[in-house]
């Protein structure tokens, strides 16, 4: 199966956070490293006011793990790098989101895929059309359709930002 994931980082060395998470997200057996994005500077959305940009990133993985294994690879990666949960859209470290994983369809809160908002994010399909033009998202189609109808105001190319493929 594919697995798209999605990065995001708005507080401390925000770079150097989203880099480790690729190389930590690879270290276990069981995903198998197929891209990353170009880095993204973007407005926030939603949460507190006075919330600073964030960068965001997608890493696509090809995958034979159960989406809870994922999840649970995702989120210790978000505890490796210092993320402290408190408000709902607040500021963090780190953030890894399960956008999709293959066709699979979920509606538990745990773990909703694909994931429920990201349909309508500039942020994860600005940088996810750009590594993978012909994605769909289940329920929602084509992410370039999707593109087509969104606002991508806010979200802005970082060139002298590159992520390398996991060490
Ligand atoms: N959860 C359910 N489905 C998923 C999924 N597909 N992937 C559960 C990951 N987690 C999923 O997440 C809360 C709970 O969602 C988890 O316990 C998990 O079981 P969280 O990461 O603790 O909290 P959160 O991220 O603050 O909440 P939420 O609802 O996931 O927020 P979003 O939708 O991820 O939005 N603006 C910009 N520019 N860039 C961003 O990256 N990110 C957010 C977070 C808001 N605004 C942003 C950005
Ligand atoms: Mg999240």
């Amino acid at each position: 199966m594919k697995a798209v994931l999605a990065l995001g980082s708005n507080l401390g060395r925000r770079f150097q956070t989203l880099q480790g998470a690729v190389d930590t997200l690879f270290d276990a057996p069981g995903l198998e490293f197929v891209a990353v994005s170009p880095v993204y500077e973007t407005d926030p959305v939603g949460g507190p006011p006075g919330q600073k940009p964030y960068l965001n990133a997608i890493v696509v993985a090809e995958t034979k793990l159960q989406p809870s294994m994922l999840l649970d690879r995702a989120q210790s990666v978000e505890n490796a790098f210092g993320r402290v949960r408190e408000e709902r859209w607040g500021p963090r470290t780190l953030d890894v989101d399960l956008i999709v994983v293959g066709e699979k369809l979920s509606d538990d809160p745990e773990l909703t895929l694909p994931h429920p908002r990201a349909f309508e994010r500039a942020f994860v399909l600005v940088p996810w059309v750009q590594v993978d033009p012909d994605a769909e998202i289940p329920g929602h189609g084509r992410i370039a359709d999707l593109l087509a109808g969104l606002d991508r105001g806010g979200v802005f190319l970082r060139e002298d930002l590159k992520l390398q493929r996991p060490d």
